[in-house]
C-alpha cells in the first residue's frame, strides 16, 4: 500500500551544533543510534509503517555516509513510486545562500517537491525518537478540514521553554502559539489535559515539530522569502488566517537533539521494558541489512546490556550499556552506562601485522569506561580509565568532549594505553 496523497519532508538537520561532536564530520541524520540504526531511520520507518513512501530528507551538508546509508537501505520495488531522496543545501545561480532555517530549507527545495502529485505535505524532524502512525494524523487532518495540523504532546513546566507551546479550543483549533516561551510567561499557557497527563504535571501543549500542510497553502506561504523557521514564523503567522488544528499524541516521544537527551534515549533502551519499542513487528524500525556474523561473548557478566551483531566481547562486565555493531572489547574491561557505537569494519590479523597496528579498533583490556559515548571506529588502548559524571567540567580536546558529565570519545580517535580521566 502507498498513500499517494502525502509527500513527507524530513528535516534532517541544520548545523547540528547541539549534537557536536557526533556531527563533527557527518550530517545529523547519519548519527548512529541504538547500536545499529541511524537517526534518519526513525522518521523514515515511521513513514513506511504509515504507508507514506515518498520522502525527501533535507540536510545542511551532504555526507557520504548518509547517502550511502540511504542508498544501501531503502530499496523499493522497481514498479513502485516509493523513494527516499536526500537533498543537501544547494547552491544554484538563483540562490547562493546556504539553508538557514527550516522554512528556508523547504523553500529552497520546493521545485523538487512540486514535481510530484500529492495533496498534503508532512513535515517531520529528524532528531526525535518515537513511533507514530502518521496516517491517523492525516485522517484527523482531513476530517477536521484543517489547512495545517500540528502534532502536540503535553509537557511539564520544566520542559516547556524548549518547545513551541500553544493553546487550542474544544475543537482542537489552535488559538495561540508561542515559540520557546520564557519560563516567566508560562502561567498564561496552561492547557486542559487528560488526568493522566495532569498527574504527571504535563500541563502545557507542546508542538512536536510535526506538521501537515495542505499543498497549496505551503506553496503559497513559502513565497514569502522573509520566513525562516516553521516554529518562529510560519506557524505563529498562520494560525489567525488558516485553520490550524492540534493533533494530540500521548505515546513515547523524545527529542534527541542534544548530547544529554541522545545519551539518555540510547541508555533507556537497556530498561526491562524500554519506552521505545524495537520489538514490535507492526512498527518495525528499518536499517541497513548488513549480514553481520553473530556476536561472540566470553567471560562477561551482562546486566541490562543491548548488544548489536558482529561483536567480539571478552569484557569482565557490561552494565546498562548499548554496544554497537562490530564492537570489540578486551579482557577484564568494565563498561557501565555507556553507548559504544561500534565500528564500520573489522581489522584482519594480516592487516594488523602489515600496518603494525599498535592499538586495535575497539576497547582494550582492563579498561574502565563509565558515563560515556564512544563514537565509531575508536581505538582505546589497554588500562584506559574514563570515569564520566557530573564531577567533570564541560571541556574539549582533540580526542574527547565532555558535556553534562557525559564523555564523548570522538569518532576514529586513538586513546593511548593507561590514559585516565
Ligand atoms: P527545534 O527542534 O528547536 O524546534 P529547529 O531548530 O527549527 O527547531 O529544528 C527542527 C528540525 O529541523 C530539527 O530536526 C533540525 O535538525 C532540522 N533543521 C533545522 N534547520 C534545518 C535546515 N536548514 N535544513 C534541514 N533541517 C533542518 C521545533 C519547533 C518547536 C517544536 C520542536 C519540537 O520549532 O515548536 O516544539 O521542534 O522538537
Ligand atoms: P559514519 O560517519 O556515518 O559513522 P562513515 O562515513 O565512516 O560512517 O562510513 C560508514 C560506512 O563506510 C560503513 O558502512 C563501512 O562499510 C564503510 N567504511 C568506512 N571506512 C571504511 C574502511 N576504511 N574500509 C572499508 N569500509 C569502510
Amino acid at each position: 500500500m502507498i498513500n499517494d496523497k502525502v509527500l513527507a519532508i524530513i528535516l534532517g538537520g541544520g548545523q547540528g551544533s547541539r549534537l557536536y561532536p557526533l556531527t563533527k564530520d557527518r550530517s545529523k541524520p547519519a548519527v548512529p543510534i541504538a547500536g545499529k540504526y541511524r537517526l534518519v531511520d526513525i522518521p523514515i520507518s515511521n513513514c513506511i509503517n504509515s504507508d507514506i513512501k515518498r520522502m525527501f530528507v533535507l540536510t545542511q551538508f551532504n555526507s557520504a555516509s548518509l547517502n550511502r546509508h540511504i542508498k544501501n537501505t531503502y530499496h523499493f520495488s522497481f514498479f513502485s513510486s516509493a523513494f527516499v531522496d536526500v537533498l543537501a543545501a544547494e547552491q544554484t545561480p538563483q540562490n547562493k545562500t546556504w539553508f538557514q532555517g527550516t522554512a528556508d530549507a523547504v523553500r529552497q527545495s520546493m521545485h523538487h517537491f512540486v514535481r510530484h502529485d500529492f495533496d498534503y505535505f508532512l513535515i517531520l524532524s529528524g532528531d526525535q525518537l518515537y513511533q507514530m502512525d502518521y496516517d491517523e494524523m492525516v485522517k484527523a487532518h482531513k476530517k477536521s478540514k484543517a489547512e495545517i495540523s500540528i502534532a502536540t504532546i503535553p509537557v511539564s513546566a520544566k520542559d516547556a521553554p524548549g518547545f513551541g507551546i500553544m493553546k487550542a479550543n474544544e475543537e482542537n483549533v489552535v488559538t495561540s502559539f508561542i515559540e520557546k516561551p520564557d519560563a516567566s510567561l508560562l502561567p498564561d499557557w496552561v492547557s486542559e489535559v487528560s488526568d493522566d497527563m495532569k498527574n504527571q504535571g504535563r500541563n502545557y501543549l507542546a508542538s512536536m515539530g510535526i506538521y501537515i500542510f495542505n499543498r497549496e497553502l505551503l506553496v503559497k506561504l513559502m513565497e514569502n522569502p522573509d520566513t525562516i523557521d516553521f516554529g518562529k514564523e510560519i506557524i505563529p503567522q498562520s494560525i489567525e488566517n488558516h485553520k490550524t488544528v492540534s493533533y494530540q499524541y500521548e505515546g513515547y516521544w523524545t527529542d534527541i537533539g542534544t548530547i544529554e537527551s541522545f545519551f539518555e534515549a540510547n541508555i533507556g533502551l537497556t530498561e526491562d521494558i524500554p519506552a521505545f519499542d524495537l520489538y514490535d513487528k507492526s512498527r518495525r524500525i528499518y536499517t541497513r541489512a548488513r549480514m553481520l556474523p553473530t556476536t561472540k561473548i566470553a567471560g562477561t557478566t551482562l546486566e541490562k546490556a543491548v548488544i548489536a551483531e558482529g561483536c567480539i566481547i571478552n569484557a569482565a562486565k557490561i552494565e546498562k550499556s548499548v554496544i554497537g555493531i562490530r564492537s570489540r572489547i578486551g579482557k577484564d574491561s568494565t563498561i557501565i552506562n555507556t553507548y559504544m557505537m561500534g565500528s564500520d569494519r573489522y581489522e584482519t590479523l594480516e592487516k594488523i601485522e602489515e600496518d603494525k597496528i599498535d592499538i586495535l579498533l575497539g576497547i582494550g583490556e582492563r579498561c574502565f569506561i563509565k558515563n560515556a559515548i564512544v563514537d565509531k571506529n575508536c581505538r582505546i588502548g589497554d588500562d584506559v580509565r574514563i570515569n564520566g559524571g557530573n564531577h567533570l567540567e564541560d571541556t574539549e580536546t582533540d580526542t574527547y568532549f565532555i558535556k553534562d558529565g557525559i564523555v564523548v570519545i570522538k569518532k576514529g580517535v586513538t586513546i593511548p594505553r593507561g590514559f585516565t580521566l
